[in-house]
């Protein structure tokens, strides 16, 4: 997925250097302490044992308070939060993995609002802090795969995407929803030197973004979201691949026709606007069946990746009548 304007790495070598990445980052986290403050050392020591603290960069993390959700994925080993924060892709920051966690401090996350526009009955404007109260924050654990095959296993706060489009008041003719993230060359200094169409555009159909699953995202490990994570508002669509969760988005437009999105403007043999997990449909440069599950454990841990990312049962039926062997 990496497309840089200078210094091109070949395809050839993504998927190594994306193991590279992985090594890297563990092994230069792992004997990090930080600065715990006492909240944040309680917080720790409630979750896997051998985290690091939350703050990870500049600006100290806030606890919120969220409610246990029926529409959490159980069995499974939550990815530590030290490498939530600090493996990341948000290429608004840079695209080395590291590169979000250490350049994200610049990004401004209040005051900040989400306007909603296109087939609504009245253009509108949200401020973040009524979006934070709008429902009750539920913590959602979702397994989070990556079109680039590697996957974590993290404890969200949100609440369903429908909660919020319903206040948006779409028109009948709304078939698709569009997100937009910021783009602002003050706030991410490197921008202009990644080639992609910015804003970052991520695109769902309607019936998508009613699912219950849609997870309208501002927090994740009882705190905000960290900067790179996408502050300090962004989309979690867990049975898709990760691209299709935009980060700090800004702008929600209802379309009534499939809205342009970024990776697959970029590559449209390689991203579908659907891009459904589908470990039978291989990305054209590597395999899909397979990925390497970043967890607590020095090495990531290559695993069986599930149709819908495991989540069909709950979202397979939005799909009848589309050839799941395709690439979409
Ligand atoms: N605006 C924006 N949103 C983005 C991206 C990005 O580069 N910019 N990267 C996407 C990709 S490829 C993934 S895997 C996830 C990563 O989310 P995480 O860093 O919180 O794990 O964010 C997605 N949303
Ligand atoms: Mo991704």
């Amino acid at each position: 997925m990496l497309i840089r304007k200078s210094n091109e790495i070949p395809s050839s070598e993504i998927t190594p250097k994306e193991a590279f990445d992985a090594f890297h980052n563990i092994s230069r986290r792992k004997f990090l302490t930080g600065a715990a403050t006492l909240g944040a050392a309680a917080f720790a020591a409630s979750r896997v044992a051998g985290m690091v603290s939350p703050s990870q960069t500049a600006e100290a993390a806030t606890s919120i308070q969220t409610v246990k959700s029926s529409l959490s994925t159980t069995g499974e080993v939550l990815t530590p939060y030290s490498k939530v924060t600090t493996y990341n892709n948000f290429y608004e920051f840079g695209t080395d993995k590291s590169d979000p966690a250490r350049n994200a401090h610049t990004l401004r996350t209040r005051p900040w609002t989400v306007q909603v526009e296109g087939k609504v009955k009245q253009p509108k404007t949200f401020d973040i802090d009524a979006l934070l109260k709008l429902r009750p924050l539920e913590e959602r654990v979702y397994r989070h795969r990556c079109v680039e095959a590697w996957s974590m296993v993290v404890p969200w706060a949100g609440y369903s995407l429908s909660e919020f489009i319903k206040q948006c008041e779409p028109l009948p003719s709304a078939k698709y929803v569009q997100f937009l993230s910021l783009a602002d060359p003050k706030q991410q200094p490197e921008l202009h030197s990644v080639d992609l169409n910015w804003p970052y555009s991520e695109g769902l159909r309607m019936d998508e973004a009613m699912h219950p699953l849609a997870l309208l995202t501002f927090g994740l490990y009882g705190q905000l979201l960290p900067n790179q994570n996408g502050a300090p508002i962004r989309m979690v669509l867990p049975w898709k691949y990760g691209f299709k969760s935009a980060k700090s988005i800004v702008k929600i437009r209802f379309v009534d026709r499939q809205p342009h999105t970024t990776w697959n403007e970029m590559a449209p043999n390689e991203y579908g606007f659907y891009s459904n997990v589908n470990p039978a449909v291989d990305h054209p440069r590597w395999s899909q069946k397979r990925e390497r599950r970043i967890g607590p454990g020095f090495f990531p841990k290559m695993i069986d990746t599930m149709p819908f990312n495991g989540y069909g049962n709950e979202v397979a039926s939005l799909y009848t009548g589309m050839d799941l062997r395709k690439n979409f």
